[in-house]
């Protein structure tokens, strides 16, 4: 399996909480390395532009409030077959169904307040990177 590189949030209820350090070290831990990173307070057009794939599902309102809430760490993560690991330490999105030692099942407070967002196809992270970051922010 080839190096490869996922995009990756932080979300607001993990920024409210102090714990994007905790956060990070699980990501590393998982052998997946933080190649650009940065904290930012999201637009709603950002946030309703990010997720315009969820745009006719039922949550996308609450979850582009929830996003906008407070600020985000984002992120470009490499490793090998980094799109499906980082899923793997993250866990299932609802934290009730998530396997024990993933982030979400340590972290996340509900369905939409799981602490982080990843990248589920190399395609997607490739498009996610794009809109948060240029090429020279990535430094491999
Ligand atoms: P993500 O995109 O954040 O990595 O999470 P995911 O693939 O596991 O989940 P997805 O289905 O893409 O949903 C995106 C985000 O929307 C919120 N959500 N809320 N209230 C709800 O039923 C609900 N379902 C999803 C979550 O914040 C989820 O991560
Ligand atoms: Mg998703």
């Amino acid at each position: 399996m080839a190096v490869q590189r996922t995009f990756s949030i932080i979300k607001p209820d993990a920024t409210r909480r102090n714990i994007t350090g905790k956060i990070v070290d699980r990501l590393e831990g998982a052998g997946l390395r933080v190649v650009a990173q940065k904290r930012i307070q999201m637009t709603r057009e950002q946030a309703e532009g990010f997720y315009a794939v969820h745009k006719e599902r039922p949550f996308f309102n609450d979850l582009v409030t929830f996003m906008i809430s407070g600020p985000v760490v984002v992120q470009v993560l490499e490793g090998e077959d980094a799109v499906a690991k980082n899923r793997e330490v993250m866990g299932a999105t609802n934290p009730a169904n998530a396997d024990a030692g993933t982030i979400r099942k340590d972290f996340a407070e509900s369905i939409e307040a799981n602490s982080v967002h990843g990248s589920d196809s190399p395609e997607n992270a490739a498009t996610e990177i794009k809109f948060f970051f240029t090429d020279a922010e990535i430094v491999g």
